[in-house]
């Protein structure tokens, strides 16, 4: 097959997700095209069967702010006329899902429209009344739909009040690739425990609550916190530990794209958020043999399994997620345990292999819609 796919280079979930679905399709024959404002940061290197086209929306005096969803639209057309692309898969509804229906009519129905709804799509922006009917048309119009968790679809569902089939299709990982170089030693000297959190610091990840919960654990059991990205609460987040004095124990490092470096050190990894449609960033932690603690909140519990991967709490309940974050730096046989369950489960649930299966299949029904059966009734004698 000859894909598309559209999405954010931004360090995020959606962006990591497209990125890997294309690698994944091109390892298998396909030919892929990825879109995109600038390379994404998983689409290193050269690799077989992957073409990257960069969307540019070109300044003009008249504009405020330069149309990006026209020049994607744009580009999604050429590239699909021009590549003889057969389906378009958009991450993230906006723009990504609207301007591959646009594009769609421009090839006048020659191209599929394939959606992936990520989270904030539909649970923060995509609800906003400046949005909402939008991207109800994506969900509505798009030849398939697909959402990373069974939360996200019923939320989608009961948000824009449509009706029609939504195929869940979960995030996936691989299995982590060594050796790594051990980080541990200057990460945390004197054998002191590693908690980590990766986001894009916004505040739906609530980073506030990791520095609270590092606070009170650190006061208990010597240990270090990692913050890996950055993003609008970052300043918040670095003066707290500054006036609370925790500065020497908290190191931000800014966007990194070798967590696995990082995680494969870590003891504990954090993910406090108002709101997570899957938590893709937990699953990663759970490849790499590391028990997670989040909120019990969206389609998190469809990923970590409380008691058995790691810990749920309730969102906000800082102390709880202390106490479940001192349980297993006490314990180091119930973190071992708890963190090979938890990679167990990454890797055969949350497999690439059988997902990507999903989405091949889901393309193919696209392009192959079933023929309609044509009822002539009982055929009178
Ligand atoms: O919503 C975001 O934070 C951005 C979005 C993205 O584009 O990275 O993240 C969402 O998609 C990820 C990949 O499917 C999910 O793992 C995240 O849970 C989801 N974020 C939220 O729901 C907050």
């Amino acid at each position: 097959m000859r894909i598309g796919i559209s999405c954010y280079s931004t360090f995020g979930g959606s962006g990591v997700v497209a990125t890997e679905v294309g690698k994944a399709l091109a390892a298998r024959g396909h030919e892929v095209h990825i879109l995109s404002p600038s390379v994404p940061p998983r689409l290193l290197g050269f690799e077989d069967h992957v073409f990257f086209h960069e969307v540019n929306a070109s300044p003009y005096p008249l504009f405020e702010n330069a149309p990006f969803s026209i020049a994607l639209a744009s580009k999604m057309a050429d590239v699909a006329e021009h590549h003889g692309l057969e389906v378009m898969h958009a991450h993230y509804a906006i723009p990504h899902a609207s301007a591959a229906l646009l594009a769609r009519m421009a090839l006048d129905h020659r191209m599929k429209v394939v959606t992936t709804l990520h989270g904030t799509d539909i649970t923060v922006v995509g609800s906003d009344p400046s949005y909402l009917s939008m991207v109800r048309l994506a969900i509505r119009a798009s030849d398939a739909v697909t959402a990373v968790s069974e939360y996200l679809r019923d939320e989608t569902l009961r948000t824009f009040q449509v009706d029609r089939p939504i195929a869940v299709i979960p995030n996936f990982v691989s299995p982590p690739e060594g050796p790594l170089p051990d980080c541990r030693a200057w990460l945390a000297p004197c054998n002191a425990s590693v908690l980590v959190h990766i986001s894009n610091f916004r505040p739906v990840k609530r980073v506030m609550d990791v520095m609270k919960v590092f606070e009170q654990v650190q006061v208990e059991h010597p240990c270090r916190l990692v913050m890996v990205g950055d993003g609008p609460d970052r300043p918040e987040a670095e003066a707290y530990a500054r006036e609370r004095g925790l500065s020497d124990r908290v190191r931000f490092t800014g966007k990194q794209l070798d967590i696995a470096t990082v995680l494969a050190c870590s003891d504990v990894f954090l993910l406090p958020s108002a709101t997570e449609s899957f938590g893709l960033a937990a699953l990663e932690a759970m490849a790499h043999q590391v028990p997670v603690v989040a909120s019990r909140v969206g389609g998190l519990p469809e990923v970590v399994r409380h008691g058995v991967d790691g810990f749920l709490e309730p969102v906000g309940d800082v102390r709880a997620m202390a106490e479940d974050v001192l349980t297993l730096l006490r314990d180091r046989t119930l973190r071992q345990r708890l963190g090979a369950s938890a990679q167990e489960r990454a890797l055969t649930t949350f497999a690439e292999g059988p997902i990507v299966d999903q989405y091949e299949t889901l393309y193919d029904q696209v392009l192959n819609p079933p023929k309609p059966t044509v009822d002539f009734g009982a055929h009178p004698r």
